[in-house]
């Protein structure tokens, strides 16, 4: 199961800080396959709809306007649980519970701008991928290095 795949999208705040680089580095070097990528100011539609399971909380209408008030950089990366072990890369949703080493825990303070998502189960990366791209737009390509990332 090298072929799993989630969704990963540098926040606003992380690309006006400049750390798209640093962000796409860390899952270039781990080893994961970079399969689409889409720079964008994302539709408030959009928003609303990735975010349906929050519509509930007070901070919903706030993240939504937030979302749409700078480009993001949205993403699918593959690799054996990449789901998971994307997660653990991001750190906990709330930085100030990161660990150092993990994106959150080395790059933000505040859980209103912890500059990057990252899918938190198959099912919602395989919703969300199909949310934020047209199936054209993930590129089918073989990583040279394939066969010394996995035994
Ligand atoms: P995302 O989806 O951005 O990767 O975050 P998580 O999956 O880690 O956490 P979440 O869905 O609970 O939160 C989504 C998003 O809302 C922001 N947020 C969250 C916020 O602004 N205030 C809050 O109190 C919480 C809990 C941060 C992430």
């Amino acid at each position: 199961m090298t072929d799993e795949r989630t969704f990963i999208a540098v926040k606003p705040d992380g690309v006006l800080r400049g750390l798209m680089g640093e962000i796409i580095k860390r899952f270039e070097q781990k080893g994961f396959k970079l399969v689409a990528m889409k720079f964008m100011l994302a539709p408030d539609s959009l928003l609303k709809e990735h975010y349906i399971d929050l519509k509930d909380k007070p901070f919903y209408a706030g993240l939504c306007k937030y979302m749409g008030s700078a480009p993001v950089c949205a993403m699918v990366w593959e690799g054996l649980s990449a789901v998971k072990t994307g997660r653990v890369m991001l750190g906990e949703t709330n930085p100030a519970d990161s660990k150092p080493g993990t994106i959150r825990g080395d790059l933000c303070i505040q859980v209103g701008r912890n500059i990057i998502h990252g899918s938190d189960s198959v099912e919602s990366a395989n919703k969300e991928i199909s949310l934020w791209f047209k199936p054209e737009e993930l590129v089918s390509w073989k990583l040279a290095a394939l066969e010394h990332i996995y035994e």
